[in-house]
């Protein structure tokens, strides 16, 4: 349905390069609804939370330092598809082998500091809005563009 939410965040490194206004355009100029948005700075439990499905990977820690380390940009996202095809436009997760066009491919090289972050199933997403934002944070609102985006 066009409902379909998932959760985007700019990582650190993302904002801190300057990438927070062209990780957003992808999203608006694709015809996607921003439905949440905040720079937040979470503490690690938040992170270790968002990740407990890696915690007993070796890269786990310095995930978590990495993530720790600045503001966050944290996002919903709100269209068609939009968790599936929100991990097409951030690209894989290796950036190195992520095609040019997508965001990863566009503006990372190292895994590890791959600038932005997106749900990977709609269950996840459901879970990740839940923790990163308040039900109240999420708007309601019918986009302008809608009936030109949808047929
Ligand atoms: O969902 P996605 O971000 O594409 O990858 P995940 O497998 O969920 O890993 C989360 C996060 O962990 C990834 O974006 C970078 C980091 N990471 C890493 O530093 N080294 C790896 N070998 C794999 C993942
Ligand atoms: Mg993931």
């Amino acid at each position: 349905s066009s409902t379909e939410q998932t959760f985007i965040a700019i990582k650190p490194d993302g904002v801190q390069r300057g990438l927070v206004g062209p990780i957003i355009s992808r999203f608006e100029q694709r015809g996607f609804k921003l439905v949440a948005l905040k720079l937040v700075t979470p503490g690690k439990e938040h992170l270790e939370a968002h990740y407990a499905d890696l915690k007993e990977k070796p890269f786990f820690p310095g995930l978590i330092q990495y993530m720790s380390s600045g503001p966050i940009a944290a996002m919903v996202w709100e269209g068609r598809d939009a968790v599936k095809t929100g991990r097409v436009i951030l690209g894989a997760t290796n950036p190195l082998a992520s095609a040019p066009g997508t965001i990863r491919g566009d503006y990372a090289i190292d895994v590890g500091r791959n600038v932005c972050h997106g749900s990977d199933s709609v269950e996840n997403a459901k879970k990740e809005i839940a923790l990163w934002f308040k039900p109240e944070d999420l708007n309601s609102y019918k986009s302008a563009q809608f009936d030109w985006v949808y047929e």
